[in-house]
């Protein structure tokens, strides 16, 4: 396979103005006829043939301007439909056949559970029709979908109903008519014996908008928080964005079977049932934030997606870092801000950092890819947000607020790039930001090595930051990036943020201080007592700070900072540097001792007055065993869990009396509810009970047990559970695993985390069990939701997956294969694991690469072909 480069974009030669389409449903043969008004581009050579993509397609007939066309006027090959000579305006009609049955790439139009669904971004819509795949190629549709009344009562597709009506033989259709001009990618059709619960919504202007969330029957009663997070979406984007909805129907359909989370199909968003259904007794707190986060993502890329789209995939980033960034802004205002940052900070800095750091390192807008589906990534994503995050730190929030204003305005219906997106912030606030572009042309994390010397005598604060990026494949050399770094001073006497004085001017006791170049000393006068810097606070760039904290300076910063952010982080540090001591400990065969500064530092937490419950929940959660590893030289899986379990076991048994104060004052027998003082609630309750099952001691599980079966909420019984299974007390965590089992057998959900569960556990049976588990009867490899459930989390589990017989990534291989040929989408990105290999010690790298190389020998699709071969370069 050959990659494609953003530098050899051209614009289309022929445009599609309108589109009908017609779907005769049938499993084995589908039927699809299309009829599309196409016109030569002004600038395109009159010769220019008319290329179509096309894959997996029985072309069954071809006209031009209803002649048809005989097979010496086209040419077909696996992938493209080329016609020479065709009229500056015409309008072209085929016919073709496919089979949703076979497909099991979920790509283009497939079947889940008896019912038709679509995803067509990226590439799909080529599965389904000939047609210019690409999304600068905008045109207004209309779909008719002709189904079976018995086996596909609800015919859906994109825009608003026209018409519908009975056919022969039992058939019936629904035509369907979309005004917006859209890229293909954003086509949906679903057919299915579908039941929807309705609600509606008005508009900042007046319209009357429908809404419908399409389910199965058996979950009629999960759809009410999704219904209430899209309407809080709407009135949120009408207050924060100006944007207010512009169809009078909107649609969420609820799919088992699907690749990624959700897509934003414009007006009827198909999503993975994982990111939409919910009930206090199947999906745990985390879940229905998740559905809440992803309901208001898919709702906001109508406009940052759908209304104003991408040029091409290069600008990936343009819709997804600006709508993960639009919808982390969302539940922050909706939850705990604080809480928000800190776990989006804590997944980014472990995935999205190790990401930067390996083989598939690649900047926000890549240069060239062999599959863009291998590219709906944490870099495109979470780093593109936290760039767009930075850029209105940069601009402001009022000239950020006009910029988008200008940028939905002014391009509005079109598809473009990601200069006109911070051409706009630019524009509106004056700045220069060319300096800035390079964070989307730069990949790899950049490293700020940070000092600072406090001078009594002429009571200045010298802080110098360094700032490098390491080389990253094809991008050995780097430029320095344009980095605003949050800051304040605090007294080390009064313990309060000091007002900062920089070149004379006073800029405030919390301000954004610009690192541009390699390396620069800012001098603060004024600084009358002694200070510890708070440095990029709320994590104000994607960046890893390096400062030469003493324990005590961060013991300090956890009780004074008056960033919440920065507070946690703080602790985070603080247990890293402990833990760092233990891992060597234990790598040298030494006696562990715990150091008594986080003991300390825990125990004043947990008696201090309590401000947040959520927030202490953070700070009392030890950074994770994959964070840990990211900051070793060479990860030592062992070590790294040992010492952690040491630091719990150790905080449990100095603090008991405490956990189990706050334990039981978070219980409650209120009705569950998502709302974050619940959420807060449980999460400290849940916390105090992980420390102590860690020591399992009599009243430690007594509690857990009795948690257990109250079960009272999915979120309560989970936590329980899992802790009962990844304690040592099989007698106990055996019959609960099968109860639990049975009670949900009929709950695909619920059942994936009963698979994710077990292959969690610390214990050396896990292998077996994955196997084991692989033959269940709920277990399907062609389910992505089940892969990743049980396959995907046990490459998760650190001390199995690394077993040191290579026995784990023998497995990960093994599915990677059967899914190459099943689904290329879910196998490339299974592999992630496997192309960190870099990170770890000899026997490890030997035997990780050895499965890589066993995959690379297979016949390959070019998704797997794309991330093996760069894993192995
Ligand atoms: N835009 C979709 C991505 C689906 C692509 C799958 N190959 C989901 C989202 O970001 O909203
Ligand atoms: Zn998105």
């Amino acid at each position: 396979p050959q990659p494609v480069y953003l530098s050899d974009y051209q614009p289309p030669a022929y445009r599609v103005t309108h589109t009908e389409l017609t779907f005769d449903l049938d499993p084995a043969a589908t039927r699809v006829k299309a009829r599309l008004l196409i016109e030569r581009h002004a600038k395109a050579d009159a010769n220019a043939p008319l290329v179509l993509n096309g894959e997996h397609l029985k072309l069954i007939s071809l006209s031009i301007d209803a002649t048809p066309l005989n097979e010496s006027a086209y040419q077909v090959d696996a992938e493209t439909l080329s016609i020479a000579n065709v009229p500056e305006r015409f309008v072209l009609e085929s016919e073709v056949e496919i089979a949703p049955q076979e497909n099991t790439a979920l790509e283009g139009l497939y079947q889940s559970n008896g019912m038709y669904c679509t995803q067509c971004e990226a590439e799909g819509f080529r599965r389904i029709t000939f047609y210019p795949d690409r999304p600068d190629v905008m045109a207004t549709f209309k779909v008719t979908v002709i189904g079976d009344q018995q086996r596909e009562p609800v015919l859906l597709a994109n825009g608003n109903p026209l018409e519908r009506g009975e056919l022969e033989g039992g058939r019936h259709f629904v035509t369907w008519e979309d005004p917006h001009p859209k890229p293909c990618y954003l086509f949906a059709l679903v057919a299915g014996n579908l039941h929807s619960v309705e609600d509606h919504f008005t508009t900042m202007s007046g319209r009357e908008v429908t809404l419908q969330v399409w389910v199965e029957q058996e979950n009629l009663d999960k759809t009410e928080h999704a219904m209430a997070s899209l309407k809080r979406a709407m009135v949120w984007d009408e207050q924060a964005y100006g944007r207010e909805y512009d169809l009078d129907l909107f649609m969420i359909v609820a799919v088992n079977d699907f690749n990624m989370g959700a897509m934003e199909n414009k007006g009827l968003n198909i999503f993975n049932s994982a990111a939409v259904l919910t009930h206090p007794h199947t999906a745990t707190d985390a879940a229905f934030q998740n559905v809440e986060g992803i309901v208001a993502h898919e709702y906001f890329h109508n406009w940052s997606g759908n209304r104003v789209t991408c040029r091409d995939w290069f600008q990936l980033s343009l819709k997804e870092g600006f709508t993960v960034f639009r919808d982390q802004c969302f539940s922050a205002d909706t939850n705990s801000a604080p809480v928000k940052r800190i776990q989006d900070v804590s997944f980014f800095r472990t995935a999205q950092f190790a990401e930067d750091a390996g083989p598939t390192a690649h900047p926000i807008r890549p240069d060239h890819f062999i599959e863009i589906t291998n590219f709906y990534t944490l870099t495109i994503y979470e780093k593109g947000a936290e760039v767009v995050r930075m850029l209105r730190n940069l601009v402001g929030e009022e000239n950020f607020r006009r910029g988008s204003d200008l940028y939905f305005e002014r391009f509005d219906g079109q598809a473009v790039t990601i200069e006109d997106f911070v051409g706009c912030m630019a524009e509106t606030s004056g700045e220069d930001l060319s300096q800035f572009m390079r964070w989307y042309s730069q990949a790899g994390t950049p490293d700020i090595d940070a000092h600072g010397e406090y001078d009594y005598v002429h009571g200045e604060y010298h802080l110098t930051l360094r700032q490098r990026t390491p080389a990253t494949p094809g991008q050995p050399d780097k430029l320095p990036l344009h980095i605003p770094v949050r800051m304040g001073l605090v007294g080390t006497k009064s313990g309060q943020d000091l007002t900062l004085t920089l070149n004379g001017e006073k800029i405030g006791k919390d301000a954004v201080i610009h690192l541009r170049d390699d390396e620069q000393t800012f001098v603060f006068t004024d600084v009358a007592e002694a200070p510890v810097p708070s440095l990029l606070r709320e994590f104000s760039a994607p960046v890893k700070l390096h400062f030469p904290y003493s324990r005590e300076d961060l013991a300090f910063l956890l009780t004074h900072d008056s960033d919440g952010f920065n507070r946690w982080d703080a602790g985070q540090r603080l247990a890293l540097l402990a833990l760092d001591d233990l891992i060597a400990a234990h790598r040298n065969s030494v006696e562990k001792v715990m150091d008594s500064r986080v003991v300390d530092a825990f125990k004043t937490l947990l008696n201090g007055p309590i401000s947040d419950k959520a927030v202490l929940a953070e700070m009392l959660t030890l950074p994770s065993e994959a964070y840990i590893a990211e900051q070793q030289p060479i990860v030592d899986v062992d070590a790294i869990h040992a010492a952690r379990e040491f630091v719990r076991q150790s905080l449990a048994l100095a603090l008991r009396e405490e956990f189990v104060a706050i334990y039981e004052a978070n219980v409650t027998e209120e009705p569950y509810a998502p709302t974050p003082e619940q959420i807060a609630q449980r999460s400290l309750k849940n916390v105090a009970l992980s420390y102590l099952m860690s020591i399992e001691d009599e009243q430690g599980l007594a509690l857990c047990e009795a948690q257990f079966s109250a079960d009272h909420n999915m979120t309560d019984v989970r936590q329980a559970l899992t802790l009962l299974v990844h304690s040592d007390r099989d007698d106990l965590a055996s019959p609960a695993l099968k109860s639990f089992g049975e009670k949900w057998a009929h709950d695909p959900l619920v059942m994936d985390q009963w698979f994710t569960i077990q292959v969690s556990r610390p214990q050396g049976d896990v292998l077996e069990r994955v196997k084991y588990l692989m033959q269940h009867p709920a277990f399907s490899l062609k389910n992505p939701n089940k892969v990743r459930a049980l396959i995907g989390a046990f490459a998760q589990n650190r001390v199995n997956f690394h077993r040191l017989d290579g026995q784990g990534y023998q497995l990960l291989a093994d599915v990677v294969i059967e899914l190459n040929r099943l689904n290329p989408e879910i196998a490339a990105r299974l592999i992630t694991p496997l192309t960190r290999w870099q990170r770890f010690d000899e026997t490890r790298q030997v035997l990780m690469r050895s499965q890589l190389e066993r995959i690379r020998q297979q016949p390959l699709s070019p998704n797997v072909y794309e991330v093996v071969e760069k894993a192995l370069a």
